[in-house]
């Protein structure tokens, strides 16, 4: 059975992937509306992504006798001043997430819980892909700022990306 403490910060934790869901949702209206559909696909792999990661915690909470309760989230932006400042708040929203699973985990292990510090090591390893590949795209969207046409490169290389399950 999981305790108290730690089924409400897995519930928190449940709502921040809910809202990074919305957030890369709401990313791929903003590139569609700009005809970057190669940004668009790849921000909607990524929202459909942050809702699996959610649907991870809520799995371990039942699992464990735990009630998942899904808690306000808030509307993310809408709009952005350009693709690179889209991709850089990505990254700067990835790298809040990145301390809050961190915190978490220091959570489990102080609580002794040792099955949810196995599953965070998941989250941990996987926020490490994530920003890696975030802070890379943000690295070539500076590059290409000069050159539309190493936009659209980039743009065409991140159609059809597929969905990670
Ligand atoms: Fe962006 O990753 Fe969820 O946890």
């Amino acid at each position: 059975m999981i305790s108290k403490k730690l089924e409400k910060a897995i519930n928190e934790q449940i709502a921040k992937e809910i809202y990074s869901s919305n957030l890369y949702l709401s990313m791929a209206g903003y590139f569609s509306s700009i005809s970057l559909a190669g940004m668009a696909s790849w921000m909607r792999a990524q929202s459909t992504e942050e809702l699996q990661h959610a649907y991870k915690l809520f799995d371990f909470l039942l699992d464990r006798g735990g009630l998942p309760v899904i808690g306000k989230i808030d509307s993310p932006p809408n709009h952005w001043k350009s693709p690179l400042d889209g991709f850089q708040v990505a990254l700067d929203h990835e790298k809040i997430i990145s301390k809050s699973i961190n915190d978490l985990a220091r959570l489990a292990r102080k609580e002794d819980d040792l099955s949810l510090e196995v599953l965070l090591h998941w989250f941990i390893t996987e926020q490490v892909e994530e920003e890696a590949t975030v802070s890379e795209l943000v690295d070539r969207l500076k590059l290409a700022s000069d050159s539309p046409g190493g936009l659209f490169i980039l743009d065409n290389e991140l159609r059809n990306t597929p969905i990670a399950q």
